[in-house]
C-alpha cells in the first residue's frame, strides 16, 4: 500500500526548476571527479528522525503524524514504518539507512520479548532490502533513552545495567550483520557525568573501553568486517560527555588499544557544540586516519543545543566535502541525514523537502569542493606557506637530523628572523567566494 500517495519519484530537474519536489543539483549518476554523485555522497536515512520523531519537545507534544495508518506502539506500526521508510527512500533515490535497535520496534519490558520483536521486524526489513537494493549503512543500540541508562551504559555504576548494555549491543550487532551493514556506531549519549562529586571518571572510562573491546570481539566473531565508529559529542544530554570531540575520542581509542577497529562518525551539529567547525572535526579525523562516516545536519548559530536541522549552508557543505574528497572519501561510511524537520513543518511534503534540501546542499557542496580542488590555488598556497621546510635547516628539522644546539646556532647567525609570509586569509576567503559564485554576474 502506497503511503506517500501524492508524491512520486523525485526527479532531477536542474538549477532552474521551481518544483519543490525536485532536485536542482543532486543528479545521482552525474560524474564528479570521475565518480557518480551518489557514490561520492552515499546518502542515508536515519530511521529515528524520519520515521519515529513527531516534533515532541519539552513544551508540547508532536505535531507530525507518523502513525502511517497503524496504531502506535504495535508491531503493525513497526511494519508500517518499514513500508513508509522503503517507499520514502525509493522515491528519493536514497540507498542506505541507519537505525537504533529500538527505532525498529516498540521496546518491551522483558528484553527477551524485545529481541523476538527485533527478529520478526528484521526479517521483514531484509525482504524489503532484497526487493529494493537498499542497504544498511550502520546500526547502533539506543543506550540512553531507557531509564536504566540514567547513569550511562558502559559507564553505569550498576553492573546489571552494564549487562543490559552488552545484551543490546550484541543484538544490534547481530542485526547489523544480518543487514550487511557497513558500520556500527557508539554514540555515548549518557557516557559522561553530571558532577564529579559522585563520579570515578577513570573507572567509568575503563569500563566503556572494556565494553567496546567486548563488542569488537563479538562483532568480528560473527563476521562483521566493517568499521566501528565513535560519534563524538561534548554535551547534551549529559553536562559533560567523555567523547567531547574527535581529538578526545581518538586519544581515548589509542589509550585503550581500540584504534585499529574504530573510526569517527562526525556529526556537524556535535562539532559546533564542541566549539569547533564541522570542517575542523573532519580534518582532525582525516589526518589521524580516522575519518569514518558523517552525520549530515547543522545546528543553529544562535542556539546552544543540538537542533539537528537539515543542512542548508553551501559554504559549510563545500568545506566538508573538501575535507572528505581530500581524505579519499568515506570507505565504510556515508552521509547520514541525522536531521529532522522543524516542529511547524509537519506534513509528508516537509519530510521529502527536508531531504531534498539536504541532498541538494551536499550535491552543491560536492560540486564546489571539486571545483576548489581543481582550481588548486588553496592547495598551492598552503604548500608554499611551509616551503621554508623544504631546504636547508627546515629540511633538517623535518627529517629529524638536527639538534637544539644547531638550531640555536642558526638563530644566532640570523640574529633576527624575517617575518613569516602573510597568511592571506582575506585573499583565500575571496577565492572560495569566487569558486562558489562564479557565473553569478
Ligand atoms: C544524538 C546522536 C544520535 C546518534 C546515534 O545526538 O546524534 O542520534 O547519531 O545514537
Ligand atoms: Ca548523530
Ligand atoms: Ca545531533
Amino acid at each position: 500500500m502506497e503511503i506517500f500517495k501524492n508524491i512520486g519519484k523525485i526527479p532531477f530537474e536542474g538549477s532552474q526548476s521551481k518544483n519543490p519536489l525536485a532536485f536542482r543539483y543532486y543528479d545521482a549518476e552525474k560524474l564528479v571527479l570521475g565518480k557518480p554523485m551518489k557514490e561520492q555522497l552515499n546518502f542515508a536515512m536515519a530511521w529515528w528522525h524520519n520515521l519515529c520523531a513527531t516534533g515532541t519537545d519539552m513544551f508540547g507534544p508532536g505535531t507530525a503524524d507518523k502513525s502511517f495508518g497503524a496504531t502506535i506502539g504495535t508491531m503493525e506500526h513497526a511494519k508500517a514504518k518499514v513500508d513508509a521508510g522503503f517507499e520514502f527512500m525509493s522515491k528519493l533515490g536514497i540507498e542506505y539507512f541507519c537505525f537504533h535497535d529500538v527505532d525498529l520496534i516498540p521496546e518491551a519490558a522483558d528484553i527477551n520479548e524485545t529481541n523476538s520483536r527485533l527478529d520478526e521486524i528484521s526479517d521483514y526489513i531484509l525482504e524489503k532490502m532484497k526487493a529494493t537494493g537498499i542497504k544498511c549503512l550502520w546500526g547502533t543500540a539506543n543506550m540512553f533513552s531507557n531509564p536504566r541508562f540514567m547513569n550511562g551504559a558502559g559507564s553505569s555504576n550498576s553492573a546489571d545495567v552494564f549487562c543490559f548494555a552488552a545484551a543490546q549491543i550484541k543484538k544490534a550487532l547481530d542485526l547489523t550483520v544480518k543487514f550487511g551493514g557497513e558500520g556500527y556506531v557508539f554514540w555515548g549519549g549518557r557516557e559522561g557525568y553530571e558532577t564529579l562529586l559522585n563520579t570515578d571518571v577513570k573507572f567509568e572510562q575503563e569500563n566503556i573501553a572494556r565494553l567496546m573491546h567486548l563488542a569488537v570481539d563479538y562483532g568480528r566473531s560473527i563476521g562483521f568486517k566493517g568499521d566501528f565508529f565513535i560519534e563524538p559529542k561534548p554535551k547534551e544530554p549529559m553536562k559533560h560527555q567523555y567523547d567531547f570531540d574527535a581529538a578526545t575520542a581518538i586519544g581515548f581509542l589509542r589509550q585503550y588499544g581500540l584504534d585499529k577497529d574504530f573510526k569517527m562518525n562526525i556529526e556537524a551539529n556535535h562539532a559546533t557544540l564542541a566549539g569547533h567547525t564541522f570542517q575542523h572535526d573532519l580534518r582532525i579525523s582525516a589526518i589521524n586516519g580516522m575519518l569514518g562516516s558523517v552525520d549530515a545536519n547543522t545546528g543553529d548559530a544562535q542556539l546552544g543545543w543540538d537542533t539537528d536541522e537539515f543542512p542548508y549552508s553551501v559554504y559549510d557543505t563545500t568545506m566538508a566535502m573538501y575535507e572528505i574528497l581530500k581524505a579519499g572519501g568515506l570507505k565504510h561510511g556515508g552521509l547520514n541525514f541525522d536531521a529532522k524537520n522543524r516542529r511547524p513543518s509537519y506534513t509528508y511534503e516537509d519530510m521529502f523537502e527536508g531531504f531534498i534540501l539536504g541532498m541538494d546542499t551536499f550535491a552543491l557542496g560536492l560540486i564546489k569542493a571539486a571545483a576548489l580542488i581543481e582550481d588548486g590555488r588553496l592547495d598551492e598556497f598552503v604548500k608554499d606557506r611551509y616551503s621554508s621546510y623544504t631546504t636547508g635547516i627546515g629540511a633538517k628539522i623535518r627529517s629529524g637530523e638536527t639538534t637544539l644546539v644547531e638550531l640555536a646556532a642558526k638563530a644566532a647567525e640570523l640574529k633576527t628572523p624575517a617575518l613569516p609570509g602573510s597568511g592571506r586569509q582575506e585573499r583565500l576567503e575571496s577565492i572560495v567566494n569566487q569558486v562558489l559564485f562564479n557565473g553569478a554576474n
